[in-house]
């Protein structure tokens, strides 16, 4: 067992930039990491990029740069942004570094050793989308039933890791190590699907070029997940660090939940075992940010989340504060909207009303006020207070118990409820004790009322100050403003916890005048160019609605569907549509139909085009250029039903004229052509 306390965010794909789904576990661990530094202990939280994945060979290949440039400007880019987030990581670790790549083949080497790997043939499917393989019967129709990405199918010879060896073992330290998987519900589904029973587990991929390598097989890289889960052990030097057990095993690894069930709760501590690594001491899997209406996740393929910097952004200029000031507020509402175990619809409209009831109103009132009352009543003196308010210190110890009860249980919302339960209790006390009253009878000679008013005065303003040392951890640079506007000395080292007990504030100093930390905002509304901008709607679902529409279209997690090829809209062309929604007649304009493919060819110096020729009907066959060659071998789309927009201007391209459109369904950024349920004859009519 070490000291330190390590904590770990999933490293995330550079297939997109980071958003505020990737923003709020990070924060979280940074919350969580800072805080055990409040408890003097040493914290070091780790935080990466998962590089090596096919998607990401995709999504560079797409933006025409070499998968190298490409993952080395995005890891780049969650650098940035954690940092303007005032995230304090003490590692960051990327998967194509050597050190990672150093320990994989390791670890894979040392499990061939055990006899824990063994060659043999994959058949089955694989989704790009998730990085997973599926067994037939989670797929239909080209898809992940539960998932609903697109598969493919795959055959190759590949090595296998034994973890079906591991059910039993994994069952019995579930048991004996009732804190191991977090929270206590997930903990069940975690036994019920190891009680279905573990299959051997695919680890390694046809080499196309981008992956680690196999130890002695340049055919074969290893699958990404496997490689992914032992950064964890790579950070701390393993195998190479004499000392890596210093760091390990890590205290925490916070995740979403759809990464917690097979990769994190069952794969990677059967890979530890199988080597005799000690596990991680807790692995918590938090919920969702969601849609509105479908509960759907939202992540990088739907949109609806913005990026950390365009959320600061917005914050900033809406209540006229600094950029560093906005991002201690963003880590505030994500944290404090977020539910952690359960999943939470994300709304920037709830999101800007928090920052003005919690931060602008509840926080800013209790110290402007505070503040306020004491230049007015004692020169900005802080009194001594004799008497203390037996119910308020009460209330203090309570507070700080609470709040280090839910900073174990990894619940920072409950936490900063805590803390918002002595700041709403004091903004009431003040209403309460009616210190203007007090300040007139002390005024007219009544020592008792004076002593009074010390006691409600010292009460608010030490209430701002434990406030303020149990809020570093989460917004450490409003943390420091508050302390400096009490007049407290500047702080050289962090606050610990016992900072948080009552009765800190030293009398006799001089407060400074107060300044609202978090200036309310006055506009909440957010327009369809802001909205579009932030990213929370797509520019292509404009096409089809008001700001409110927009947001169903993405809050429904559906991806919208694509034309192909389509026009792109762009932010400005999309907010200048003057007619948002369109009548039943406008739709009936549209004519579309069920088209079979007879032929597919690929178009001369046009990468993304495929030349198709459509019958739709007995005497209706159709030329059409579509944008798929990415996504679709010409042969696999021969015979293939497509929905076809059969009453387009024909429109030529490359010399070539197009007598029509596909519908496609955009996943990732990658065409889906969509086709009926079941065959029908071409021709016939889509309503
Ligand atoms: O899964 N709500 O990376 P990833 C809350 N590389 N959190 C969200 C979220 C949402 N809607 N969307 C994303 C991977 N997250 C792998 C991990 S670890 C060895 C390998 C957060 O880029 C959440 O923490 O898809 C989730 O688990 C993670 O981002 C997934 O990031």
């Amino acid at each position: 067992m070490t000291s330190t306390y390590y904590i770990t965010t999933p490293i995330y794909y550079v297939n997109g930039l980071p958003h505020v789904g990737s923003a709020l576990t990070t924060i979280a661990c940074d919350v969580l990491a800072r805080y055990h530094r409040m408890l003097g202990e040493q914290s070091w939280l780790l935080t990466g990029t998962d590089e090596n994945a096919t998607k990401v060979q995709e999504a560079a290949l797409k933006a025409g740069a070499t998968p190298q440039q490409f993952v080395d400007h995005l890891a780049g880019e969650f650098r940035t942004s954690w940092n303007s987030l005032h995230v304090d990581y003490s590692d960051f670790i990327r998967t194509s570094e050597p050190r990672h790549i150093r320990a994989c083949q390791e670890f894979f080497q040392r499990l061939m050793a055990n006899g824990y790997v063994y060659l043999d043939t994959y058949e089955g499917w694989y989704s790009i989308s998730d990085e997973t393989f599926y067994l037939d019967d989670k797929v239909k129709d080209g898809f992940e039933i539960e998932t609903g990405k697109p598969v493919v199918r795959v055959q190759e010879k590949n090595y296998f890791f034994r973890l079906s060896a591991f059910g039993d073992r994994l069952l019995e330290y579930y048991d004996q190590h009732p804190e191991f998987l977090q929270p206590d519900f997930r903990r069940n589904e975690v036994i019920g699907f190891v009680k279905e029973g573990l299959r051997d587990m695919c680890i390694t991929r046809a080499n196309k070029g981008w992956g680690i390598e196999v130890p002695g097989d340049p055919e074969r890289v290893i699958y990404v997940w496997f490689d992914a889960l032992i950064n964890y052990l790579a950070a701390t030097g393993w195998p190479d660090n004499p000392e890596w057990e210093q760091m390990w095993p890590p205290k925490l690894h916070l995740m979403g939940k759809e990464i917690f069930v097979r990769f994190h709760a069952t794969l990677w501590p059967a890979m530890l075992m199988a080597l005799g690594i000690a596990l991680p001491e807790q692995v918590y899997a938090h919920g969702w940010w969601t849609a509105r209406g479908s509960g759907g996740k939202l992540g990088k393929s739907t949109g609806g989340l913005p990026t950390p910097e365009k959320f600061t952004a917005l914050l900033a200029q809406r209540a006229g504060i600094d950029t560093e000031t906005a991002a201690d507020a963003q880590r505030y509402i994500l944290c404090r909207e977020m539910n952690f175990g359960l999943d939470t619809d994300f709304s920037l409209d709830n999101c800007l009303r928090r920052y003005n009831t919690d931060l602008a109103n509840d926080l800013g009132n209790l110290l402007n006020r505070s503040i306020n009352m004491l230049i007015k009543f004692r020169d900005g003196i802080v009194p001594l207070a004799a008497d203390q308010d037996s119910e308020i210190t009460a209330l203090a110890v309570k507070v700080v118990a609470d709040y280090q009860g839910a900073m174990a249980g990894i619940s920072p919302n409950r936490a900063l409820e805590a803390i918002w339960s002595l700041i709403g209790r004091l903004n009431k006390y003040v209403d309460e004790k009616a210190p203007w009253t007090l300040a007139k009878q002390a005024a007219a000679g009544d020592a008792q009322a004076a002593e009074a008013l010390s006691t409600v005065l010292y009460s608010c303003l030490e209430a701002s100050r434990v406030a303020s040392v149990l809020l570093w951890p989460f917004m450490p640079v409003a943390s420091a403003a508050i302390t400096r506007q009490l007049g407290m000395p500047e702080r050289t080292t962090i606050p610990t916890i016992s900072d948080a007990a009552w009765g800190g504030l030293p009398s006799g100093i001089t407060t400074q005048g107060p300044t609202p930390i978090f200036p309310r905002i006055q506009v909440l509304e957010l327009s369809e160019a802001e909205l579009i901008d932030l990213g929370v709607v797509a520019a292509s679902a404009v096409t089809t609605g008001t700001t409110e529409r927009h947001k169903k279209v993405s809050e429904t997690n559906k991806p919208a569907e694509a034309a192909v090829p389509g026009t792109p809209i762009t932010p400005e062309s999309a907010a200048a549509i003057p007619e948002p929604l369109i009548t039943i007649d406008d739709l009936m304009k549209v004519e579309l139909r069920v088209g079979e493919v007879l032929a597919a060819e690929p178009v001369p110096n046009a990468s993304k085009l495929l030349r198709l020729t459509v019958q739709l009907g007995e005497d209706d066959t159709r030329t059409i250029l579509a944008g798929v060659a990415e996504y679709y071998e010409p042969e696999a789309l021969v015979g293939r039903q497509v929905i076809v927009v059969a009453n387009l201007q024909p429109r030529k391209m490359r010399g070539i004229e197009s007598q029509g459109m596909l519908l496609a369904a955009d996943i990732d950024g990658k065409a889906v052509l969509l086709q009926p349920d079941s065959p029908v004859a071409p021709g016939a009519k889509v309503r």
